[in-house]
């Protein structure tokens, strides 16, 4: 088979989150984030686990530095964690925050490594959610001021910046679902939230672009997911329809077209009648980069299990499927399709896409997770795909770096490259590592 050649100076790279990975909950003045909170209310996380220790890397990040640049990633995407900066979310700095976030940077930079950092990967700080977390606009402005604090500090050497990793995520199932933190159940709550951490990017990007001297790129990161009905039938292709809105156009239009497909609609009126105010919709559509975080396909039925929505996501039988999901190579492909379809004036890369398998050390120290390779070799060869049919893809950020702590699943579903013995906190390359490395080095699949 002929190698996929991708194009010159393509990025390759791993993505990573502050409270999947840093531990260190409460050193050096890290205040509390919802997450904590959450974490801690027994029954919210599989077997109770939680963030308070995760891969340690607050203590072993040169390490895990020197792993990135041993895979020889070109790349780095990180999250700084808001609590540990901005304790009370806003006003007073904690220097010690900044200087962990300081030291990675300088450290990413030596050993040629580009540092893509993103301010907000949901763990808000505790004190702005006793304010009304996100439902409360007036979080926006706060959220700004911590971009502006983070851009001052950082901003002579980090040139790449997301406002946040998918706003969806912490809307819907932080406050609709309620399995995330702030693990709420209130619609209302959900479409507000999601304008404002909209809104909140806008404002972020302005206080960026104030505070830093050099030319930077400003974007996000959208979890995305191609909708298929499950059926021909009208029902079951109207259910795809309004999945689609509610998952995708739902960022997607404000963010690159300035228009809202809720804005009007009988559900806004209902539940949100003035959250999105004159202006708003501006100030949401600066981007240079699109980050697209992807996973897997929706599959959807008519149903009126689920209220409002009144759809059911269907498992197709016969395909592959992960801890968490089907695994659908096509989806890749599809997503950055949609995005394409756009327009966008901005860049597009893949800033995540992995699986959770369940690796263990065998008897040699190997972890041979050939099914994390297969995913690999699929998913980035329907990157190639796109690029052929002129959809200009600039990088690939494999999730993740390290095995994690998965949210509410605690530790139970491992997407690292390298494996963390969470006992020991040892790290071994996983064939999976070396797999990529060899993409890398050769920059062709
Ligand atoms: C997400 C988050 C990551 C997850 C990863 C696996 O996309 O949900 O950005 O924090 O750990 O996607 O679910």
């Amino acid at each position: 088979m002929t190698a996929l050649k991708f194009p010159e100076n393509f990025i390759w790279g791993v993505a990573t989150s502050a409270y999947q990975i840093e531990g260190a909950v409460k050193e050096d003045g890290r205040g509390t984030s919802i997450w904590d909170t959450f974490s801690h209310t027994p029954g919210k996380i599989r077997n109770n686990e939680n963030g308070d220790v995760a891969a340690d890397h607050y203590h072993r990040w040169k390490e895990d530095i020197a792993l990135m640049s041993e895979m020889g990633l070109k790349a780095y995407r990180f999250s700084t964690a808001w609590p540990r900066i901005q304790p009370a979310g806003t006003g007073k700095v904690n220097k010690k925050g900044l200087d962990f976030y300081d030291r990675l940077v300088d450290e990413l930079l030596r050993r040629k490594i580009e540092p893509y950092v993103c301010l907000f990967h949901w763990d808000m700080p505790q004190p702005l959610q006793d304010k009304g977390g996100w439902p409360n606009r007036d979080t926006c402005a706060y959220f700004a001021e911590y971009a502006g604090v983070v851009a001052e500090c950082l901003g002579d050497r980090v040139k790449f910046w997301f406002t946040e990793n998918e706003p969806w995520v912490l809307a819907f199932i932080g406050h609709f679902l309620g399995n995330h933190a702030p693990g709420k159940k209130d619609i209302g709550a959900t479409l507000k939230s999601l304008h404002h951490l909209l809104l909140a990017h806008g404002l972020a990007t302005e206080a960026i672009r104030s505070a830093v001297k050099q030319p930077v790129k400003i974007g996000i990161t959208l979890n995305l997911h191609p909708v298929y009905s499950a059926t021909d039938s009208e029902k079951d292709k109207a259910a795809a329809e309004r999945v689609d809105m509610f998952i995708n156009r739902i960022v997607l239009d404000p963010l690159l077209k300035g228009t809202s497909p809720i804005q009007g609609s009988t559900v806004a009126k209902i539940l949100t009648a003035r959250v999105i105010q004159d202006g708003d919709l501006e100030k949401i559509r600066q981007l240079d980069m699109l980050g697209v975080n992807y996973y897997t396909r929706a599959v959807m039925k008519h149903s009126n299990k689920v209220p409002v929505l009144n759809v059911e996501q269907v498992q197709p039988v016969g395909n592959d499927y992960s801890g968490m999901w089907e695994i659908y190579p096509e989806g890749m492909y599809q997503t950055l399709k949609k995005v394409w379809d756009y327009k966008p004036t901005c860049e597009i890369m893949v800033t995540e896409n992995g699986i959770p398998v369940p690796d263990g050390l065998d008897f040699d120290g190997r972890v041979r997770d050939e099914r994390r390779i297969r995913y690999l070799q699929s998913h980035i060869a329907q990157v190639h795909r796109a690029i052929e049919d002129g959809i200009p893809v600039k990088g690939y950020f494999h999730w993740s770096l390290l095995d994690n702590f998965e949210w509410e699943l605690g530790y139970g579903q491992r997407f690292g490259l390298v494996y963390v013995d969470f006992k020991t906190q040892q790290r071994t390359v996983k064939d999976s590592g070396r797999w990529f490395a060899k993409v890398i080095e050769e920059n062709a699949l």
